[in-house]
């Protein structure tokens, strides 16, 4: 049994559960190597104290769970069949009156709350297990920062397939599309999420784009993109100058934008909160007079999921561990001027931490 595996069966144990009935599909992926988008059907996994766990797919995804080498059962449902009759028959062999279950809160839609109920009406649900889960993927091991670290190189690659489409004229999708055919040609699968090119008052916008905005001389352009490594996440940001000098209001916000980015990755370290590390990066951009466009939180965890925990926010006390993953991306953002955000995510180590990524972050001007 994998390891995750085995901390939720402890923790089945540990909270006097029946069982504990997981339905978010990154998080099965997690527990079992299942990668999957199940859209409308139903994709589950069941674990119990004593007996085996089983996982219960539709019927064309049962060839896809033996591939990644699931040992344990697995059952299917056509599409014409009612999966909640086959699922409570499935548990009743394993378990004839399980009472007490543990459920993603976060995750169970009242549809099957209500499906399993109906079967089940005695269940109670004591337990969270979005609760535990988040808690347990807040600490990575050697192999899953292996998976993140390849995926940090792949990102690193896809800066220099965007900097090099820098041309007059081409838009924002174009460069976007050049890089992830780039992405595509040499293995990546996947983007870990729509990838984000802007230009100039478009990057001003931390939500936006990409649109069909052309680049032009002058623009500080704005990349923030990340690859997903078999379900493990890069995340990274660059800002980069294009065709010549930009504004001298650009370069400024450039220059305190980066302080604040090297200062808060330099300080991380064990036992340091997540509240003090933002506020470290924030420090430096109020000081200079821009904290009021630095409007989101420092950074978020990552893992098979580009935002997780820890959040890197003010208010959050957790401290900072050995193996966590997260993002350091302070961001400066003036409407109708310009935007800049530079990002790394990064994994803590026993004396500090170490970047995914290491596409250069000084000022850098790209020709025409
Ligand atoms: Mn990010």
């Amino acid at each position: 049994m994998n390891q995750h595996l085995t901390d939720l069966v402890a923790w089945v144990n540990a909270q006097h559960l029946s069982l504990a009935y997981i339905t978010d599909p990154t998080n099965i992926n997690y527990f079992t190597g299942f990668d999957s988008d199940p859209e409308e059907r139903i994709t589950a996994l069941f674990v119990f104290p004593d007996a085996e766990p089983f996982l219960f797919v539709p019927a064309l995804s049962i060839e896809g769970v033996k591939k990644v080498g699931w040992p344990y059962a697995v059952s299917g449902y056509l599409d014409h069949e009612d999966p909640f009759a086959l699922i409570a028959a499935e548990i009743k062999k394993r378990d004839a009156s399980p009472l007490r279950w543990g459920v993603e809160k976060d995750a169970l839609s009242v549809l099957k709350y209500e499906a399993m109920t109906r079967h089940f009406p005695q269940a109670t649900f004591p337990a969270d297990a979005s609760r535990f889960i988040e808690q347990l993927k807040l600490i990575k091991s050697p192999e899953e920062i292996a998976l993140m670290t390849e995926a940090g190189q792949q990102a690193d690659r896809a800066f220099q397939a965007g900097f090099a489409a820098l041309r007059t004229g081409i838009t924002e999708q174009q460069i976007v599309a050049e890089i992830e055919y780039a992405m595509m040609k040499e293995g990546v699968m996947h983007m870990s999420f729509d990838t984000i090119v802007q230009a100039g008052q478009d990057a001003a916008d931390p939500h936006g784009g990409p649109v069909a905005t052309k680049v032009a001389p002058g623009d500080l352009v704005l990349f923030d993109l990340g690859t997903n490594n078999h379900g493990y996440m890069s995340d990274a940001t660059r800002t980069v100058a294009f065709g010549g000098p930009v504004a001298p209001k650009a370069k400024e916000i450039y220059k305190v934008c980066l302080e604040a980015q090297l200062t808060a990755q330099s300080a991380v370290r064990p036992g340091l909160t997540a509240a003090a590390l933002d506020k470290i990066a924030r420090d430096v951009i109020t000081k200079a007079g821009y904290g009021e466009y630095f409007n989101h939180r420092l950074g978020h965890g990552i893992g098979m999921s580009t935002h997780e925990f820890p959040s890197i926010m003010a208010g959050n006390d957790m401290e900072l561990q050995p193996g966590m993953c997260f993002s350091i991306e302070p961001g400066i953002y003036i409407p109708g001027v310009a935007g800049v955000r530079i990002e790394d995510c990064v994994h803590v180590t026993a004396t500090g931490c170490e970047p995914f990524t290491h596409t250069p972050k000084d000022y850098t001007v790209y020709g025409l």
